[in-house]
């Protein structure tokens, strides 16, 4: 009897019911983008700052500092936004300083944005860590809990209340971490009046970067008519020749009802392929051009633009529209017992772990380091990163959509090692910030998969309900994806493996265990392999490993912080990965791509020196070791033609 529905079809309606349980996460925080119906106004550059250095750092609550210019308050600084606070200045209070700091500055709002009534006017924060309350003109209009997430507020009715006052910014961030906070950290209070002043405490944490704060990520100012594209969900697939996107717009506003859209999709030549009507809907793509992973095939990254136009009649007759162009990429994820696919090939992660750290600047954005990063990545024959151990800015997803770079895009749920992280407050916080990233990040291409988490302390009993609950609510947003966390736990004793799709394991051998001991990695690695996957029978990601370096130590024989001894780690690993990656590992991410900086310590000298390329981004000898195996492996299993490959005989080794 023949097959009542055709392969495709079957694809779609699979697509479709995997969307109906999507759409529940339409809550909008679509990246500001400019169109013919929306504009943006940066805020970046100077602001002035002024830190609550008062015993309890209430005082600028208690005064309230935002009903005035700050300066007026009192003495207040320059601050470059987006930047950390902590290096800009050669106060060492401000670089370790816990507590309030307030940001403030005025902006021209032009006259039109606020006369037209249907114009609705949002402030959006990129991130600022850790907790943020924003103020204009005094009047409060939004507080955000989390470091590494964009939040907003429409602040239209605010401007309208006095059109012919300034419009005063002020936003107000504290960079405490508690047991509930992500990442959890916890402030003790050193009460020995022999050994520390009155009212001494310290901010403890459980993860190894430099807690660096403030706003991190660009503050613009956008506009939307009243009744706007809130947003947009995308999920695709393709089989026999055709392409399918499935999409879902929400709609939001006062007119949301009467609103009609259309939807049109145009290739990177702006030429029209297909085009649909409705909120919510199906674009087929003829004979489509794959999303592709950077050496994978000879055109990575390539990207649709779908454009939603939403229309509806204004209260005299007029047409009202919105319009939204989101870059769309055609392509699959799958994982089985053996093989991470996309686009049904097997995929190898061949990358590094990053962070979002340089000197001067900490964690703020800044674009000619993640240029110089992306330059570097593809120099190395990186394909993918995960971003350790939080979400990124998205001006870097988006990079990675356009060059093909591959993300595991991560949590900020790194150092929940206290068993007081695991209680209800925690998870519901957790469940959140997953809603936010998910919400954030869904339509990247890039974005292969999700961790929820790094290093927890998975042994501990509360772990398996916590993770089965995490890892539960985030495939509930996003069926597409799989979803992991990056244990270093006992493959006997964790409880969250069974809840995962890919193992992703960290190990430092012959490092933090045996140091020095370069002869036991080959043995200790293929136990590791085998026991999770003999375990789980999941493909498995070498999610870290590595080993610090003094850049220009040198040693041989080597030893430890030589650079010799971080090229031998890396060789040893390389034997073992490549026996395994003929049968279920998948990946290897080095830790890390670029020394950072770290909380002071004895272990630290001057931050985690595990980076291949220095803070300063030169590269240490094993970075000429990763380039020299990367490119071999793209030769190998990358589908590029022979023209684009790149001559491994012409790379440079120590
Ligand atoms: C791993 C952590 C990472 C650290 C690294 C290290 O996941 O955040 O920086 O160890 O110690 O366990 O270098």
């Amino acid at each position: 009897m023949a097959c009542p529905v055709k392969p495709l079809q079957l694809h779609l309606i699979l697509l479709f019911a995997l969307w109906d349980v999507c759409s529940m996460i339409n809550s909008g925080m679509l990246f500001p983008r400019e169109s013919s119906s929306r504009e943006i106004k940066e805020l970046n550059g100077l602001w002035s700052f002024r830190a609550d250095l008062s015993p309890n750092r209430n005082l600028g609550f208690e005064q309230a500092w935002y009903k005035r210019r700050l300066a007026e308050t009192g003495p207040v600084l320059d601050m470059p936004v987006p930047a950390s606070y902590n290096d800009i200045t050669q106060d060492p209070k401000l670089r370790d300083f816990i507590g309030w700091v307030w940001y403030d500055r005025e902006v021209v709002v032009p006259s039109r944005w606020v006369a037209d009534k249907n114009i609705r006017v949002v402030l959006r924060v990129g991130s600022a860590h850790y907790y943020s309350v924003v103020w204009v003109n005094g009047v409060r209009v939004t507080e955000h809990d989390g470091g590494h997430l964009p939040f907003e507020a429409e602040i239209g009715g605010v401007l309208r209340g006095d059109p012919s006052a300034p419009c005063r910014i002020t936003i107000a961030v504290n960079n405490t971490l508690t047991l509930q906070t992500l990442p959890p950290g916890h402030i003790q209070y050193l009460n020995d009046p022999t050994r520390y002043p009155k009212g001494y405490f310290v901010q403890n944490t459980y993860f190894d970067f430099f807690n660096y704060a403030g706003i991190h990520r660009s503050v613009r100012l956008y506009t939307t008519p009243q009744t706007y594209v809130n947003d947009i969900t995308v999920g695709t697939d393709f089989a026999d020749g055709l392409g399918a996107i499935a999409y879902d717009v929400a709609v939001a506003g006062s007119a949301s009802s009467n609103a009609s859209l259309k939807v049109t999709l145009t290739d990177g030549e702006g030429r029209r392929v297909a085009t649909a009507t409705g909120p919510k809907g199906v674009l087929n793509v003829l004979a489509p051009t794959l999303w592709w992973p950077y050496l994978m095939h000879e055109r990575p990254g390539f990207l649709y633009n779908m454009e939603v136009c939403l229309q509806v009649a204004g209260a005299r007759g007029e047409v009202l529209e919105d319009r939204y162009t989101l870059p769309v990429g055609i392509r699959t994820v799958k994982v089985t017992s053996t093989q991470f696919l996309i686009n049904d090939k097997p995929f190898y992660f061949h990358g590094v772990n990053k962070h979002e750290d340089s000197d001067i600047r900490g964690k703020g954005f800044d674009w000619p380091l993640v240029v110089k990063d992306f330059n570097l990545m593809k120099w190395l024959g990186a394909n993918s990163f995960r971003t350790s151990h939080y979400p990124y800015d998205e001006e870097i997803l988006h990079m990675c959509d356009r060059h093909g770079i591959v993300v595991i895009d991560e949590s900020p749920g790194v150092g929940i090692r206290d068993i007081r992280s695991f209680g209800n407050a925690s998870l519901a916080h957790h469940l959140e910030v997953m809603g936010e990233l998910v919400t954030r990040d869904k339509n990247h291409p890039s974005v292969v998969m999700w961790s929820v988490a790094n290093e927890p302390a998975s042994e501990m009993p509360p772990a398996g309900l916590y993770f089965e609950t995490v890892i539960a609510h985030t495939k509930a947003l996003d069926p597409t994806r799989p979803v992991t966390y990056v244990t270093n736990s006992n493959y006997a004793r964790d409880k969250g493996a069974p809840f995962v799709d890919v193992i992703c394991v960290n190990s430092y051998l012959s490092w933090y265990h045996d140091p020095g001991a370069l002869d036991v990695i080959s043995l200790q690695l293929n136990t590791q392999f085998e026991e999770w996957y003999g375990k789980y029978k999941k493909p498995i990601i070498q999610s870290e490993y590595g080993a610090d370096v003094v850049p220009g130590l040198h040693s041989d024989p080597p030893v430890m912080f030589s650079e010799e001894y971080q090229v031998m780690v890396l060789r040893s690993y390389h034997e073992v990965f490549d026996q395994k990656r003929k049968q279920y590992v998948v990946g290897e991410l080095i830790w890390n791509f670029a020394d950072f900086m770290t909380a002071q310590g004895v272990t630290r000298v001057v931050g985690n020196k595990k980076g291949i390329f220095t803070r300063q981004r030169q590269p240490k000898a094993g970075a000429y070791t990763l380039r020299e195996r990367y490119w071999r492996i793209a030769n190998e299993t990358g589908l590029l033609p022979p023209w684009t490959k790149y001559p491994c005989s012409q790379l440079r080794s120590p």
